[in-house]
């Protein structure tokens, strides 16, 4: 409020408030003096690159008006804000989505004509925002867009990392990671020096008595590390509201201390201090699924929930109310447990340093806090040791005992006669070393917990927790189906069949209500929508094709089905399923007559996705892919009928043009492991057919869209228990038809076989965890299945249109609203005009 300007100056001011562009003429001109000045070339000296920058720009200017309002509004409206901690946000590119949002893509793609540039070739200059693994960052980046697109009150809260998730190189058939350094030129963040938090790390806690006699802790010491804000702007879908996205970078906090030494001359132990501090948000950790409880990761999650919090509660005290109106004015989701340390942070700052009692803090966190579960895999439930908290945290692991002796406590008096429970619930492990549970501090100092899919949400009741439905009853757990923004995955990377519902429903509006497209089913039998339908699902393979000719120079025929697997690699998620698959498919061509190979469904399988680094079976499924495809692509007793694809990096950016290019997409993982799936979702909007099993929101995918139009197979979630243990104690034989696909492998047809021994001896002498022998012949004869669907091109249109129109319920808005009503109780708010 002390920096706005007075009453009689605010004419001149808003006399020269910015317009926004709207004509091609004024985008031109926007363009061209950004052009010349702001990035000093000329005409004579504006490559693509320029011109993107230029574009870039003009549209970041259009965003920051809408940006101010929005924030201006919500600040005077005084109403509850969300705020959505995650450490991934995958946004991809943001100038596609920018275009579409303030609907001026035309405008830009005839300006940059007259300029002398092709749109497309504009906007693949963008670098990627990597800042993410997979689908948690990527269902990050979905709220984000329909959070801001349903005119929600919402900040995003993450690290600006200098280096993204890396870049994938396949050299040799083999993974190669390479940096991501794409910070170079990033119009769309603006750094706010001005925004700093001091973030403490080590140090020790002082006790004492106050002079009422009161309990009061402080702590001290330590160093000293800046946390300074990078903002992104967060367009909504033809609304005014541009919310934002928050990053935090750091830097050494340059106190005396440093100038001290740089004065006496100690320059480079100054300058190791600055860089020590800068690896704080350096690199994304490129796990998923998978948590390693290194240091500097612990690091990263508190110097990134310290800084939200203070920056939340900096907030909330300029509205200068009591402490018993925050839960009134701050909802903040917790995604995953990566942002649990936000919970003893808030008691922290409320006990420590505010003076409330335990009660009222509690009280406080408690219905502030929602957290989302992602996954029940045991190794990616983040665990602390107590040691390292000790030493990083000190003051936040009393505060944890404490929260764990109050709990404790509760369910002594619940529970007097279950002694055990007492053990298995409590936030401390006591193994050696005694761990944190971060997953057990989340709930508890939460008041909903979330599944991400039905069946998710009901294993988290039963299995990992159990327990905590007994203490706190059932209501404290809830389900909230994932879902994917249709702007991104339908309007932007599927312009063409986003125009053809269009023009059946009558305009745009199903990317607002996603439900409309059940319009879509009362057209299933036109003629000529059918054949539109399937030539746009056509020019997308063809485009494809062309990606795949150019990156892996193998020509493949757009006729062919593709069969798609996109997605981290994993073992869960049964990449090695779909390889084994296409070699025994491979095996079966090789023995087939003349007579049997004309009537074979030629089939083009499409692999991508990274590998964790350090991730050594996943690799190996890497190279396996690899070395099929060099021995298959080039055998000609195959030719057209089977090609294998590798596509190199896969990110956000080519999963647009990957997405609407399927026939089947693949989404296989072992029932009960997969907590949710989003990609799933994207192919089902685009007419792309599933083969799936019944694991995460496949089940609601089928039941939305009919068991008709999806291709599941394999054992049930309830069933898997079970035949691990078999595998284990019982009698274990190979499926006859892996084993000979085992036998080919192994007799070297896809180059050294030593390579893959790992890989098969986890399957037939470990215990095939995973339970690809037990779901393959079911698997491969669903692939026949879908080669004879196929082949009825009529039959698959059906599927192909219906699907479209009943995925309506997978839109990431139909889970912001479930979030906003059952969760965060927030409201939207819609920004006002500047009153005059
Ligand atoms: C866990 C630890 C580190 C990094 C990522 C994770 C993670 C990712 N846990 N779950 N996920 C995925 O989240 C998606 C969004 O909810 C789900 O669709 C998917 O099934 C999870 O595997």
């Amino acid at each position: 409020v002390e920096a706005s300007i007075p009453e009689p100056q605010r004419a001149a001011w808003r006399k020269f408030t910015p317009k926004p562009f709207s004509t091609t003429e004024e985008f031109e001109k926007e363009t061209v003096r950004h052009i010349e000045t702001t990035l000093a070339r000329s005409l004579y000296n504006c490559d693509e690159a320029a011109a993107y920058a230029g574009t870039a720009l003009a549209f970041r200017d259009r965003l920051v008006l809408d940006w101010n309002k929005t924030q201006q509004t919500q600040t005077f409206a005084d109403q509850k804000r969300i705020y959505y901690l995650s450490l991934e946000f995958l946004m991809g590119r943001a100038l596609d989505n920018a275009m579409l949002n303030v609907d001026k893509k035309d405008v830009a793609r005839e300006g940059l004509d007259d300029l002398g540039f092709r749109m497309e070739d504009i906007i693949s200059q963008e670098h990627d925002a990597a800042l993410g693994n997979g689908g948690l960052g990527r269902l990050a980046a979905c709220f984000l867009d329909s959070m801001a697109s349903l005119n929600y009150p919402a900040w995003g809260y993450g690290l600006r990392y200098r280096y993204g998730i890396f870049k994938q190189e396949i050299v040799d058939g083999y993974q190669v990671e390479v940096p991501d350094y794409w910070l170079d030129f990033n119009p769309w963040e603006f750094p706010r020096h001005d925004i700093t938090v001091d973030v403490q790390f080590y140090g020790n806690v002082n006790r004492w008595q106050d002079d009422e006699g009161k309990q009061q802790s402080s702590w001290e010491g330590g160093e000293i590390v800046k946390a300074i804000a990078f903002d992104v702007p967060i367009p909504g879908y033809k609304t005014p509201t541009c919310n934002n996205l928050r990053l935090w970078g750091s830097k050494a906090a340059s106190g005396e201390f440093d100038f001290q030494k740089f004065n006496s001359g100690e320059y480079e132990s100054s300058v190791a201090d600055q860089q020590r501090a800068e690896t704080i948000s350096a690199v994304l950790y490129p796990n998923d699924n998978l948590e390693r409880g290194k240091e500097l990761r612990l690091k990263q999650q508190y110097f990134w929930c310290a800084a939200s919090l203070y920056d939340i509660v900096r907030r909330f005290k300029k509205s200068k109310r009591p402490w018993k109106d925050f839960t009134s004015q701050v909802a903040i989701q917790l995604n995953d447990t990566h942002p649990t340390l936000a919970i003893p942070e808030l008691l922290r700052i409320l006990i420590d340093i505010e003076g409330l009692e335990w009660d009222e803090a509690w009280n406080i966190v408690q219905k502030t806090f929602g957290y989302t579960n992602h996954t029940v895999l045991p190794e990616a439930l983040e665990k602390w040791s107590v040691p390292l908290m000790q030493h990083l945290l000190p003051r936040h692991l009393q505060i944890i005992y404490d929260i764990n002796l109050h709990f404790l406590q509760f369910v002594e008096r619940n529970f007097p006669k279950d002694r055990e429970m007492l053990s298995r619930v409590s936030i401390i492990e006591e193994s050696s070393p005694q761990m944190v549970r971060m997953a057990y501090l989340a709930l508890i100092g939460s008041h909903k917990v979330n599944g991400v899919a039905e069946l998710h949400s009901d294993l988290i009741k039963t299995t990992i927790f159990k327990d905590f439905v007994k203490i706190y009853g059932p209501d404290k757990f809830t389900n909230v189906t994932n879902g994917i923004t249709p702007r991104r995955w339908l309007h932007q990377a599927n312009p063409r069949l986003s125009e053809l519902i269009a023009s059946k429903l009558g305009g745009h509006e199903f990317l607002k209500d996603l439900t409309l497209l059940h319009k879509l089913e009362s057209f299933v039998d036109e003629k000529e929508f059918r054949k539109d339908f399937r030539d746009i699902k056509y020019a997308n393979k063809v485009r494809l094709a062309k990606h795949i000719k150019e990156h892996n120079g193998v020509t493949v025929n757009p006729a062919a089905l593709f069969d798609v697997q996109v997605k981290r690699i994993h073992e869960y998620k049964r990449q090695q399923l779909n390889i084994f698959g296409v070699i025994h498919r491979y095996l079966q061509l090789k023995s087939m007559s003349a007579e049997d190979k004309k009537k074979a469904q030629p089939r083009v399988s499409i692999f991508g996705g990274k590998a964790a680094p350090g991730y050594w079976m996943a690799k190996t499924v890497i190279h396996l892919v690899n070395q099929v495809g060099k021995v298959v692509n080039s055998d000609p007793d195959v030719g057209d009928l089977l090609k294998v694809i590798f596509l190199e990096d896969y990110n956000v950016s080519k999963a647009e043009i990957i997405t609407p290019a399927s026939d089947i997409s693949e989404h296989i993982s072992t029932a009960g492991t997969e907590a949710s799936g989003t990609s799933n979702m994207k192919f089902c909007l685009n007419g792309g057919l599933i083969i799936g099993t019944c694991d995460g929101a496949n089940i609601e995918i089928t039941r939305e869209i009919g068991e008709q139009n999806i291709f599941l197979f394999g054992n049930l979630a309830e069933d898997v228990e079970d035949l691990r243990h078999a595998h284990l104690y019982e009698k274990y034989e190979l499926d006859p038809q892996l084993a000979k696909v085992f036998e080919s492998i192994r007799s070297g047809t896809f180059g050294d076989a030593g390579q893959f021994g790992a890989l098969l001896n986890g399957i037939v002498e470990h215990g095939d965890y995973y339970l690809v022998s037990d779901d393959f012949a079911s698997y491969v004869k669903t692939q026949e299945l879908i080669d004879e669907s196929f082949k009825n091109t009529e039959e698959w249109t059906s599927k192909m249109i219906l699907s479209v129109a009943r995925m309506g319920f997978f839109s990431s808005d139909r889970c912001i609203d479930e979030y906003a009503e059952a969760i965060w109780n927030v409201e939207p708010l819609v920004p006002k005009e500047d009153e005059k």
